[in-house]
């Protein structure tokens, strides 16, 4: 039997310039896998913790402990392991962490090394990722790129309060139409920004920054750059949000410091339910905050099923937290982001809970990226129907949507799933 021979750990570096956790897993046939975890700005706090060395250096973020799990406990406990068995090696992982969030060992350590392990797995069958993971199904697409044109909030020192302004090519039939369009709408953006004199370069996702005076201004500038790229707004090309509330707000209290006003949950609803109404918005994420679940209830009632209203900080990958919101009537889809969860085999629960919801799912990177492509082979693999990885622009966001037009060549089709089994598409 083929069985984990090592596991190696290395500090390299995100898309922040800030030290992450890089996992090798070398097998005995000689064949190796390799991962490296991201890391978030706007976390939940139900996500399993990175360790940080804190001190000095780095301002604290240096992830020298956490290599060290990766080369010691780790390494350890996983030799002699089977890499085909991700639950298993999971299991172990989780275990020995022993904590709830995984912060002895740490989450970065452990997420690197779990999507290490998978890989593997998949070269010593001699298979990319997608297609170990896919296994006998036949109905392998390639999932719906989400794509941001402004950042905001957390990624762009909080400038505009909402986090992410994004297009969803809704009118495309293939992946790389959706990404063609993108473009399109990315430079029109760029163009009408500069045109403006707002043009202040990019956010943490790649996104331009969003130098506008309201929220809503950057809708306006949404709408204007799909319309100027040529697409109908909402036919072709539609809006998507992660107003990422959590982070400015609880306790059922907001504060909208860009359009300088404190709102409660019913006044934040009824902005954001406003903005449905008026402007092609066909996704909603994070609307309230992670503790605000009666009020994320009632704006799902009130958006309505053709809206994906999409749960991220306020489920955190989790499956017990995507049933218990299921149960409450809040979202109807999961982000999905497997260093959240900590494993690859915890990922796939919540994936699997968010299903037997009868929810959507979408495969989401972390605004600290890297070159890893992991995220993009799950999205595939898992036959999960969107994917979001920032915006189109910086080499660790073009280095996830690239690899998927090589997934769609091997595939020899590279066909999106039907509009109509989205929620918009009725
Ligand atoms: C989010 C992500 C990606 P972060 O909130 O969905 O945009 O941000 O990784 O900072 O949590
Ligand atoms: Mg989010």
């Amino acid at each position: 039997m083929t069985e984990i021979a090592n596991v190696r750990g290395r500090r390299v570096w995100d898309s922040r310039g800030r030290p992450t956790v890089e996992a090798e897993v070398q097998l005995s046939d000689g064949t190796m896998g390799r991962a490296i975890a991201p890391a978030g700005a706007s976390t939940g706090s139900g996500e399993a913790q990175d360790k940080r060395d804190g001190g000095d250096a780095f301002g604290g973020l240096d992830v020298q402990d956490a290599v060290a799990s990766v080369n010691g406990e780790i390494s350890g406990a996983l030799r002699g392991c089977d890499p085909r068995d991700q639950a298993a090696a999971d299991r172990l992982m989780i275990d020995l962490d022993g904590t709830p969030d995984k912060g002895r060992l740490g989450g970065n350590a452990l997420v690197a090394t779990s999507m290490a392990v998978a890989h593997a797995a998949a070269a010593s069958a001699g298979l990319p990722l997608w297609k170990y993971l896919g296994g006998d199904r036949t109905d392998i697409a390639l999932p719906l790129p989400e794509v941001q044109i402004f950042g905001g909030g957390a990624h762009a020192g909080r400038r505009v309060d909402i986090q992410d302004f994004m297009v969803i090519a809704t009118g495309a039939e293939t992946y790389t139409q959706a990404l063609d369009w993108t473009a399109e709408v990315y430079r029109a953006a760029g163009v009408l920004m500069q045109d403006a004199g707002l043009m202040q370069g990019v956010a943490d996702e790649g996104g331009f920054w969003p130098a506008f005076d309201t929220n809503e201004l950057a809708l306006d500038y949404l709408v204007r750059a799909i319309e100027r790229a040529g697409f109908t707004p909402g036919d072709e090309m539609a809006i998507s949000l992660d107003i990422a509330a959590t982070d400015f707000g609880s306790g059922g209290r907001y504060r909208l410091a860009t359009d300088a006003r404190d709102v409660d949950s019913d006044a934040l609803s009824e902005m954001l339910l406003g903005w449905l109404d008026r402007y092609p918005i066909v996704a909603i994420e994070d609307p309230l905050g992670e503790d605000d679940p009666a009020a994320m209830a009632r704006f799902t009632a009130a958006a309505g099923p053709n809206v994906e209203i999409v749960a991220d900080d306020f489920i955190c990958t989790s499956a017990h937290l995507i049933e218990a919101a299921h149960a409450g009537n809040a979202c109807n889809t999961a982000l999905i982001k497997p260093n959240q969860a900590g494993t690859l085999t915890e990922a796939k629960a919540a994936l699997d809970a968010a299903r037997v919801s009868g929810w959507d799912a979408i495969v989401s990177a972390r605004s600290g990226e890297t070159e890893d492509v992991t995220i993009v082979h799950l999205a595939v693999g898992w036959g999960v129907k969107q994917l979001k990885v920032g915006s189109f622009a910086r080499s660790e966001r073009m280095a996830k949507w690239n690899e998927g037009l090589r997934i769609g060549e091997a595939l020899g089709d590279d066909r999106l799933p039907p509009r109509q089994s989205f929620p918009w598409g009725d």
